[in-house]
């Protein structure tokens, strides 16, 4: 065991000492075959934004849009190459290409080493950097800076809870959405449990465990509709919101069972983040979900046609299909997400 003390209201260990994949040990066969029965006509929807936005880093400074390279090939780029010149009388022409792209610029799964916390997981009394199930920063989440372009890539690494984990499992199921959007517009609202609840109770939506839960908010199509030049000011105070410092939503997360939860706004809950008068977690629902629940968060999901052709035929359960890439080590992925309906 890595730790002696968990933390209050997590599920540590419930999974297994060793476990890796949190809550996705509730996306069963039976899940998949649950989603499944949910595709009527076959139409499947993309829930990627293109991946160079938001476009540029105002949203988030720290992330950068991505950047294209040619491969090489000697001393050339490895783009409009003629075959011919290697393999005489070969008529093909070849590119391959590189990119340095920041896993969580776009849309987005974050893996359980994004964000741990400082706790004292070993009960001596001084909190160290924890992740999910007691695993610790440093010893098994570490990492370096890039600063000289390729060169640092290597020593950044999660040598548990990466996103190769989330990968492994296929990520397929049913999913519900819950469309705040139709009930709250696009202003800023933070989502409590009991508006969570209201909302769904108006349309009939229903969760089971396992279930995937998704949240549409609108946020995601205002971001499309910016055209790669986001206005900051406007986005940090546009759409619904779960509002991570509403201890009931934590019990219904909690109790819900619910497997992962993806929204198409920034952070599912509200950001940049917040802190109170005493030390607390800036980011809180990050807190409860991907530190003490093991719940993998996706973010910037793009949810605008999906969510129409729910609402038109008065539905809320879909087929979604969202691996992350199965990069070992990675703290994030850009997704392509998959909804059958
Ligand atoms: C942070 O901003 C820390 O993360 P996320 O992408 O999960 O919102």
């Amino acid at each position: 065991m890595r730790w002696t003390n968990r933390p209050e209201g997590s599920n540590w260990g419930e999974f297994g000492a060793d476990d890796q994949i949190g809550r996705l040990n509730l996306l069963t066969p039976q899940k998949v075959l649950d989603g499944i029965a949910e595709v009527r006509d076959g139409r499947s929807f993309c829930l990627s934004l293109p991946l160079d936005y938001p476009g540029g880093n105002v949203l988030n400074r720290l992330r950068r849009p991505p950047r294209h390279f040619a491969a090489e090939r000697g001393e050339q780029a490895n783009f409009n190459y003629p075959l011919g010149k290697d393999v005489p009388g070969a008529t093909d022409l070849v590119s391959d290409d590189a990119v340095l792209l920041y896993t969580q610029y776009s849309t987005q799964w974050d893996a359980l080493a994004h964000v741990g916390s400082h706790f004292d997981a070993d009960g001596d009394g001084v909190a160290e950097g924890v992740y999910y199930n007691g695993y610790r920063a440093g010893e098994h989440v570490e990492g370096a800076a890039l600063h000289h372009g390729h060169d640092a890539v290597e020593g950044v690494r999660a040598h548990a809870l990466g996103i190769e984990n989330m990968a492994r499992t296929g990520v397929q199921g049913r999913a519900v959405m819950v469309d705040l959007e139709r009930h709250l517009g696009r202003g800023r609202t933070l989502v409590g449990r009991d508006t969570l609840l209201d909302i769904m109770a108006a349309d009939g939506v229903t969760v089971e465990p396992g279930d995937m839960l998704v949240l549409y908010t609108g946020f995601a199509g205002e971001v499309l509709a910016m055209g790669g030049e986001p206005d900051a000011e406007r986005l940090h105070e546009a759409c619904a919101a779960l509002d991570g410092r509403d201890e009931g939503l934590h019990d219904w997360i909690r109790s819900s069972g619910i497997s992962v939860i993806a929204a198409d706004n920034y952070a599912v809950e509200h950001y940049p983040a917040r802190t109170g008068e005493v030390p607390c977690a800036g980011l809180p629902l990050h807190e409860l979900c991907l530190f003490k629940l093991g719940i993998h968060l996706g973010e910037l999901w793009y949810l605008d046609e999906l969510a129409a052709s729910l609402r038109e035929a008065g539905r809320s359960r879909f087929l979604l299909t969202a691996p992350p890439l199965r990069l070992p080590g990675s703290v994030g992925s850009p997704v392509t997400p998959v909804a059958t309906i």
